[in-house]
């Protein structure tokens, strides 16, 4: 059997506090079942040279940890990635900044994560690189000379060609993804994307019926892999956490009140500002609920030295500030807005003792936020699942509440909807969810995706076979 090789820009590390993010909680799952080596950045920035890779082994798997130098940090992460390829991506143009410096930073931290990586390489091994920080990683460990399998998996939205043309470099983007021997992505929509790109660059033609993609002498394969949770893990966090202190004296705290519960990393994507406005409409709309309903929101901060990150912070402390000045009593406050990390099992502990589960990303690859809420909830009496129709879980869990997140007037209804629902009717809908969730769950979202890789198109079955070179 090969070993298993993840690759992404940031990795979580065993005994620290683990960041907030369904990268790092799918690689993760991912790498505990099959052991293997997950190398990435460690979190470190430095001023001089990074040196070579820590290495640290932990329960079967292999961390390697390079760090980043301050400067790359700031033009490749922060840049780059961040306001560049994510809002992009995300359909955000107006939070994108280009330079052709950050551009230049990206390839050299790919550059050199792939010269770092390379030595660590063994003959068996199957590479699965990780989301868009990372899109040059084929190109360039195949001109290092690597020549196993290589897979890439995008966790977030894929752009059709008319919003990434918007990218300078975007013809690069799209030949460096036909490097791949396997890419993966979150659902049809972005698959569609991404054959639309396909299209416009290199012609009809390079899509073949049973969807493989040839590029000159090339071929891959580009499919759907929808990303799950470990359904019994989450189902055993949550079950335990609920007895816990920390969330025993938050549902004490509630005083029987119903709970609404939003957990996400602070970013404009996620709908906050949206989905504040759309809470404060609610409580307009139906005054019964004054009083009776607590929404509880998580929104750890993350990327804080990216500006529209400092601006959306502003406005949410802002929206949930004029929602409590206006509507809070002496003994009642109608949001509880928190900007803290929680442990996972916690978190799940908080999502099942709420009566609604709040999911309204204005765009999202998946949501890993809104199947936990799914799994983590009591099937005998479970909460329902309000879900933006724009993230790409909504794909899966047709049995949620759906709505537009923009229409702040429809997400309110659904909260007194959701609210008001019969106890037969959540079951059904909980149980319809469930399915879903353990049929595509953590680990059927690795085996297709290492099965496909290692039956992929341009994967060499006699270099396979010998593991002769890297
Ligand atoms: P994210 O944008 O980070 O992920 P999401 O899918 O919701 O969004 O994953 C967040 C994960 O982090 C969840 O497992 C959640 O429980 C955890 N988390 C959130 N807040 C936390 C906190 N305070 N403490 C600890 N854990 C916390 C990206 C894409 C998504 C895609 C995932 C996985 O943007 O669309 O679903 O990757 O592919």
């Amino acid at each position: 059997m090969s070993r298993l090789v993840c690759v992404s820009n940031r990795i979580s590390l065993p005994r620290k506090s683990a960041a907030p993010g369904g990268l790092a909680v799918g690689i993760l799952s991912a790498l505990k079942r099959t052991g293997g080596l997950w190398f990435g950045w460690g979190g470190e920035t430095v001023d001089t040279d990074p040196g070579e890779p820590d290495i640290h082994i932990r329960d079967g798997v292999t961390y390697a940890t390079v760090d980043l130098r301050k400067r790359d940090f700031e033009l490749y992460y922060n840049g780059y990635a961040n306001e560049v390829l994510w809002p992009l991506f995300h359909y955000f143009l107006k939070g994108m900044r280009y330079s052709s410096e950050q551009r230049d930073a990206y390839e050299n931290v790919n550059r050199s994560f792939a010269t770092k990586l390379v030595p660590l390489l063994e003959p068996r091994d199957t590479i699965w690189i990780h989301d868009y920080h990372l899109i040059p990683m084929a190109r360039l460990l195949r001109d290092a000379g690597v020549k196993r399998p290589i897979g890439f998996f995008l966790h977030i939205p894929f752009p059709n060609i008319e919003m990434l043309r918007v990218l300078p470099s975007y013809a690069e983007l799209l030949r460096d993804l036909t490097c791949y021997d396997v890419v993966g992505f979150q659902t049809q929509n972005d698959l569609q994307a991404f054959h639309s790109g396909v299209e416009h660059l290199f012609g009809a033609e390079a899509i073949k019926p049973d969807g493989r993609i040839r590029v000159g002498e090339r071929t891959m394969r580009a499919d759907v892999f929808p990303i799950g949770v470990d359904v019994s893990a989450v189902q055993e966090e949550a079950t335990v956490a609920l007895s816990g202190d920390v969330v025993r004296r938050m549902t004490d705290s509630l005083m029987g009140r119903s709970l609404m519960m939003g957990v996400d990393r602070l970013d404009y994507s996620k709908g906050l500002v949206e989905r504040f406005s759309a809470y404060q409409h609610f409580l307009e709309t139906y005054p019964d609920n004054l009083g009776n309903i607590t929404y509880i929101q998580i929104a750890p901060l993350s990327r804080t030295d990216v500006r529209a990150y400092v601006d959306i912070r502003q406005q949410l402390e802002q929206a949930a500030g004029r929602t409590n000045g206006r509507f809070a009593d002496t003994d009642w406050t109608p949001i509880r807005y928190l900007n803290r990390n929680f442990p996972h099992a916690t978190l799940m502990g908080f999502l099942r003792a709420a009566k609604v589960g709040i999911v309204t990303p204005l765009r999202d690859g998946m949501n890993l936020v809104a199947k936990e809420f799914v799994a983590a909830q009591d099937a005998t009496d479970p909460g329902v699942l309000i879900l933006s129709n724009l993230a790409g879980a909504a794909r899966e869990l047709g049995s949620a509440l759906l709505v537009n997140p923009y229409d702040s007037q429809a997400v309110g209804h659904a909260i007194q909807a959701a609210l008001s629902m019969t106890l037969t009717e959540r079951r059904e809908r909980h149980a319809a969810m469930m399915q879903v969730l353990k049929r595509n769950d953590i680990a059927a979202w690795t085996r297709r995706f290492v099965e496909a890789l290692e039956q992929a198109p341009g994967a060499d079955p006699r270099v396979r076979a010998v593991g002769n070179g890297h």
